[in-house]
């Protein structure tokens, strides 16, 4: 967790993401923006803003919004037997299955978990090392993204939190490479 959710996160929702109207101050600044201190920053004079932007090693224009979250161990207890699917996606040799208690991505943190089938035999597959990334399209400001890690926990079966700072469509993208194979698919989720 860190700066990005104890400073950064709460400051992007409160300050950028709820005031339409900033979004021409918004993007001045972003042009200006050389790291992380941005959001932090948003509200001082752009003196202190350049001060302090100077400071990050970050490079010019970028704006991270990056959460990862590992909970593998932590979040057996929240999940009951009965979950529901968010989106299930088929590639050529698996079948993924998003899913959540409520079947559905909620703005907050989010658990859910991954199932990796055999396109062929349905029978579960070992995927390895899974990771799960989405973006989301912001305007005048770099893409919010945001990852999870994912834990095993059963054969075929992954387990992860994400935290989604808003509303809107994300860009999924879930990328595995175990035994296996190895493969990339995205889709979108809603979270509403
Ligand atoms: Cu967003």
């Amino acid at each position: 967790m860190g700066i990005y959710s104890r400073c950064i996160l709460p400051r992007l929702i409160d300050v950028v993401m709820r005031k339409e109207s900033d979004t021409a101050e918004r993007k001045r600044l972003v042009s200006l923006a050389r790291g992380r201190v941005l959001e932090k920053t948003f509200r001082l004079s752009l003196q202190g803003h350049r001060r302090k932007t100077r400071r990050t090693e970050m490079k010019r224009g970028l704006l991270y919004v990056v959460v990862g979250l590992v909970v593998a161990g932590t979040q057996s207890a929240v999940f009951a037997a009965d979950l529901k699917p968010i989106h299930t996606q088929k590639t050529k040799d698996v079948v993924i299955t998003l899913e959540s208690e409520s079947g559905q991505w909620k703005p907050g943190k989010n658990d859910f978990a991954l199932t990796f089938t055999s396109a062929q035999d349905k029978k579960p597959v070992d995927a390895g090392k899974v990771s799960l990334s989405t973006s989301m399209a912001m305007s005048g400001m770099a893409p919010m993204i945001a990852g999870a890690t994912l834990a095993p926990s059963g054969p075929g079966r992954y387990r992860g939190a994400i935290e989604l700072p808003d509303r809107g469509t994300r860009q999924v993208t879930v990328t595995w490479d175990g035994p296996g194979g190895k493969g990339s698919t995205k889709f979108s989720v809603p979270v509403r």
